[in-house]
């Protein structure tokens, strides 16, 4: 009996249990790759629901959905600039995300949730401005590594 009702509360829940929470590191200078002003990963592959904690171990970046770069009808996100940030996805498609002061320098990250790249050729045809162009390429061509597997 224990059995079934401990089962049954797991079906109930079961969505809820498996939203995870991916953090991603934001750094002013990576250790481990000498990388400045980066978000580790750079790209990420989430389900639906699922939210992504951005700890910052260097001060002074936030994280903001680039508008044009994410999804249609997904709101406008701009944090502040926390020791951790919390978003969640709710809704499927590729998302492009910027730290505001360190977008020029190239700090850019991708997210992907629930494996839907229906929006991809629109993330790529995106204009990213100045070293985040490069850092979108890289990311964009990693993306398509992934998505080859
Ligand atoms: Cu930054």
């Amino acid at each position: 009996m224990r059995t079934f009702v401990l089962s049954l509360l797991f079906s109930l829940f079961a969505t809820s249990l498996f939203a995870e929470e991916i953090v991603v590191d934001m750094w002013s200078l990576d250790p481990a790759t000498q990388e400045k002003n980066s978000f580790n990963s750079g790209v990420v592959m989430i389900n639906k629901g699922d939210t992504i904690v951005w700890k910052a171990q260097q001060p002074g970046h936030n994280v903001e959905l680039l508008t044009g770069a994410v999804p249609e009808g997904v709101d406008k996100f701009r944090s502040g600039f926390d020791k951790e940030i919390r978003y969640t996805f709710d809704t499927p498609g590729v998302y492009a995300y910027k730290c505001l002061p360190h977008y020029g320098l190239g700090m850019l990250g991708l997210v992907v949730v629930g494996n839907d790249v229906s929006n991809l050729e629109a993330v790529k045809a995106f204009k990213f401005q100045g070293m985040a162009s490069k850092r979108a390429q890289a990311l964009l061509t990693h993306l398509d590594e992934m998505l080859a597997k």
